[in-house]
């Protein structure tokens, strides 16, 4: 009877160490997640940026990426020219307006090699100098 019980107990075991080594690869290899962003996250700006750039951890596709910059009353103000270095595939980068000071959030879609799309958001502050 005990026997029989702590065999069950063991495969139960087993069963959750398949699942968890068949989840874990999955999770922990090349998801790509936002690293560095020019201008930085959260920051306040004297000068307004010509150019917004995002680093991730990892390679991402270049397929369906998009980096956009939306102005405090939702406004689109980059020039939807979202660009991928050529010999970096981790870094993007577009350009934008001439940006009055205000709020300013930058919003990212990329397809990591995993092949899962990550998506974030950050702000930054153009202050009047
Ligand atoms: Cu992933």
């Amino acid at each position: 009877m005990t026997h029989y019980k702590n065999n069950k107990n063991f495969r139960v075991a087993v069963c959750l160490a398949v699942f968890l080594t068949m989840l874990l690869p999955a999770q922990s290899w090349a998801h790509a997640i936002l690293v560095r962003s020019q201008p930085a996250k959260e920051v306040e700006l004297t000068e307004a940026p010509k150019q917004i750039d995002v680093w991730f951890d990892d390679k991402v596709g270049s397929e369906f990426m998009a980096l956009a910059v939306i102005d405090s009353t939702g406004k689109r103000v980059d020039n939807k020219d979202v660009a991928q270095e050529t010999f970096n595939p981790a870094h993007l980068y577009c350009t934008v307006q001439p940006l009055p000071p205000g709020v300013y959030t930058v919003r990212y879609r990329v397809v990591s090699i995993d092949s899962h799309i990550v998506t974030g958001k950050f702000q930054f502050t153009i202050k009047a100098p």
